[in-house]
């Protein structure tokens, strides 16, 4: 496939409750705007309080009545896995959809956000009937069961930057527990949340089980967030709106709140890093991917004072590789930025770091390889300090800012001084060096020696203000059930 014979789709726009495609209840829409090219994509549902009162409710009779939550474990893993072998069928329909609804490479929505939604899925299906409750290890007069129930009915809201994959991280936890779900998916990015729950009708959730809700924050986003009915609330999104959503629940009923929010993520490069070229390509590479909109980019570089110059001269040398093309094209590997707003965002984070006194090495400009579509060059700002404004603040662009350190303690003062704690990696050889440092750094996951490795067994989730609660691995279905303790007496006859 090219960008020239790249066929778009039609899109229904339409929010999924109750097992069926309905408008706003107010008859309300916002187009759908392409990020690669600018062009309106589908014109969608917007929906409000009234439509989240309807999904909720829906969600609510389908909890109540037990078609979902009261099959066997087993039977809801048969319809998970039904559910990622679906979304595999439909990976060329879902990959082009990402790519036009957000911007990133073809070659990445399918082989990365495709891929590893339809993974996480089917892991959860897998998963969900070899997990065993408990027996207290209490006096032999009575029995103590503790079991896990589900939450009841879950919301869910989700941001544009890998809008499948983000759905996939909540849903399939909350799905495979038992619980109704309804999804809120970003108003930058609502497609491919829409057709992932028609495909689960197909796989053969009940109607009402899961249900989607597009629209805008403050309108649908708020509704859900302080909803009565709503027992749970899973997010993902920025730091601003995530002290929000705690602030809802508590305001509301008190429903369970766990937010993935925002990182400024360090990567630590010492002089004895065992192999300066994989540290390079990694350092530019993890910060680039997906335009630099991921909570996880390691976006302030510390390198170690003596190697500063062999450093910036290798990043320097990669750029070229990653500037901005139509991410309809199989080979680019640098797409469109989700849309105007978050454009001018990047913009000015550029220019407020040259005012600041960093030194822009390479790109700083927005630049059109799509006329009408959003891009930016890749960026490196070198001399910056910790204390400039691009190295506090999450960019959530193509924006690398490269800082020098003395020793250890320096750096692992430095890396620990900010708001987030999401990810961090340290390179050295030094196998002491390397535990020290990853046990001093208050971050969610730590890298030693790589920055790609990622799977769905580990948990995902951050410190200090990156929010709490984790995504992925069995640690998630806490998030999603109740810890139910059963006392039963035992009188002995013996
Ligand atoms: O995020 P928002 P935005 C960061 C990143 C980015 C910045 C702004 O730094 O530059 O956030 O992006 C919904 N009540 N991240 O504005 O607003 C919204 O509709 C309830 C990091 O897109 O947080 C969307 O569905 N919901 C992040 C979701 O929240 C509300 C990923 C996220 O949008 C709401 C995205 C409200 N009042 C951005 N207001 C990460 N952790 O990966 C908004 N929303």
């Amino acid at each position: 496939m090219t960008a020239e014979t790249t066929v778009v789709p039609r899109f229904d726009g339409r929010a999924l409750i109750d097992g069926r495609r309905v408008d706003a209840a107010d008859g309300q829409t916002f187009d759908c705007v392409s990020p690669v090219d600018g062009r309106v994509l589908a014109t969608v549902a917007r929906g409000g309080a009234a439509d989240i009162d309807a999904a909720v409710a829906a969600a609510r009779r389908a909890f109540e009545d037990r078609r979902w939550a009261g099959l066997a474990p087993a039977a809801r893993k048969r319809v998970l896995i039904r559910l990622a072998e679906l979304l595999l069928a439909h990976a060329d329909e879902l990959a082009l959809t990402e790519t036009l609804d957000m911007g990133k490479p073809i070659r990445y929505a399918k082989g990365v956000d495709v891929h590893s939604a339809a993974n996480c899925i089917r892991w959860y299906g897998e998963a969900i009937d070899k997990v065993y409750d408990e027996i207290a290890p209490t006096p032999a007069t009575a029995l103590a069961l503790v079991t896990r129930e589900p939450v009841g009915v879950v919301g869910v809201i989700v941001p544009w930057n890998y809008p499948l994959l983000m759905a996939a991280w909540k849903i399939a936890p909350a799905l495979a527990v038992g619980n109704s779900v309804v999804l809120k998916p970003s108003e930058k990015s609502p497609l491919s949340a829409l057709r992932l729950a028609e495909l689960a009708l197909e796989a053969g959730i009940p109607p009402g089980v899961f249900n989607v809700v597009p629209g805008y924050g403050p309108e649908a986003g708020s509704a859900l967030a302080l909803h009565m009915d709503v027992d749970c609330i899973a997010f993902t999104g920025s730091t601003r709106v995530g002290k929000q959503i705690h602030v809802m629940a508590g305001q509301s009923n008190l429903k369970r709140a766990w937010t993935e929010l925002g990182g400024k993520s360090p990567n630590i490069v010492f002089a004895d890093c065992p192999d300066l070229d994989r540290a390079v390509q990694a350092a530019v590479g993890s910060v680039f991917f997906n335009q630099g909109e991921s909570c996880n980019a390691p976006s302030r570089l510390f390198v170690e004072a003596s190697i500063h110059d062999a450093f910036v001269e290798k990043a320097l040398a990669l750029v070229p590789k990653y500037q901005p093309a139509n991410p309809l094209e199989k080979d680019t590997v640098m797409g469109a930025i989700v849309d105007r707003i978050q454009l001018g965002t990047v913009m000015r984070y550029i220019e407020q770091g040259q005012a600041e006194g960093a030194r822009l090495l390479a790109g700083g400009q927005a630049v059109e390889p799509v006329p009408g579509g959003c891009y930016v060059q890749p960026t490196i700002f070198d001399g910056v300090h910790n204390g400039m404004t691009i190295a506090r603040e999450e960019i959530f662009g193509p924006v690398l800012s490269v800082i020098t350190f003395t020793d250890a303690a320096d750096a692992v003062r430095q890396a620990n001084d900010s708001i987030y704690g999401l990810q961090a990696a340290v390179w050295t050889r030094d196998l002491n060096k390397a535990h020290a440092v990853a046990r001093a750094l208050r971050a969610g996951t730590v890298h030693v020696n790589q920055y790609d490795e990622d799977d769905i067994t580990v948990p995902f989730g951050g410190y200090k203000q990156s929010g709490i609660g984790r995504d992925k691995s069995l640690h998630a279905l806490d998030k999603y059930t109740e810890l139910k303790t059963t006392w039963i007496r035992i009188d002995s006859p013996l």
